[in-house]
């Protein structure tokens, strides 16, 4: 009896707990605007609603064998009894076997693996490559392929501009180019945009890699979570340690890196 008690508990309890989180998830799939993003999303959603009954199944198991037993009550089953159990013993096994073969084959790991296959040379070399170097504590991005150095808004602050839909390679690395005698002096930092759900560890010395294609175009002016924000604590300057980014069509993008050619040519020739 008490075990059809403990089997009522749990379903009920997974029931609700899968309630729950499918209730959270769906809040925040609405939120993310990258394409690697959503993949990762739908993995870990996928891994947790499988892992979300077997957690409950096992703590709660835990706590039933805790609990005192009235004079009658059947006797819970040593481990070592599990041979003369044989449909327990069966079912355990089995149902872990398949669970563990799920994680493995289920779609969703096809999808990490698109997230890992970006990193080929093959994969990426029509990217936009965007030079990140963070420093204490400030984010610099910089555009080789069109000849930009440390982009700038209007009020002459560090900004992001990245084309929707358009595969973009970030090229991490943590530096200090206005160190009076040491351009590598600085420490680990990690380039987080909230909107994106990805992130990435800067560390000096190395230079990191994050592919990433947005899926919409955005603006830190009407949605704060489309900044670069530091994820590493680095320092007293460290949660001010952020920069706006803005998410443009390809036509905006390409009158944007005109702007900025012509007001860094007009700067340099000062
Ligand atoms: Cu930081």
């Amino acid at each position: 009896m008490d075990f059809a008690i403990f089997g009522v508990v749990w379903l009920g309890a997974s029931a609700l707990a899968e309630w729950g989180w499918l209730h959270i998830c769906r809040q925040s799939l609405g939120c993310l605007i990258s394409n690697e993003g959503i993949l990762a999303y739908h993995a870990f959603n996928f891994v947790t609603i499988v892992l979300l009954p077997i957690f409950l199944f096992v703590s709660g198991l835990i706590v039933f064998a805790l609990l005192p037993r009235r004079a009658g009550d059947e006797r819970p089953p040593h481990p070592c009894e599990c041979p003369s159990r044989p449909t327990f013993a069966s079912c355990w096994s089995v149902g872990t076997i398949a669970a563990n073969l799920l994680l493995w084959l289920h779609p969703t790991v096809f999808d990490m693996q698109k997230i890992f296959a970006a990193q080929l040379p093959a994969n990426n070399r029509h990217d936009l490559v965007i030079d990140v170097t963070a420093r204490q504590w400030e984010w610099i991005f910089s555009y080789p392929q069109y000849h930009l150095r440390q982009t700038v808004n209007a009020a002459g602050l560090d900004e992001l501009v990245i084309p929707v839909r358009r595969p973009v390679d970030f090229r991490l690395r943590s530096a200090d180019p206005f160190h009076p005698y040491d351009i590598e002096a600085d420490v680990i930092h990690s380039f987080w945009i909230p909107a994106f759900g990805i992130k990435e560890d800067v560390i000096p010395g190395e230079t990191r890699n994050e592919y990433v294609m947005a899926t919409q175009t955005a603006s830190y002016r009407t949605n704060p979570e489309v900044r670069v924000q530091c994820a590493e604590v680095c320092g007293p300057g460290h949660p001010w340690m952020e920069a706006p980014v803005r998410i443009v069509t390809a036509r905006q993008f390409r009158a944007w890196i005109h702007r900025q050619q012509r007001w860094q040519r007009s700067r340099a020739s000062r």
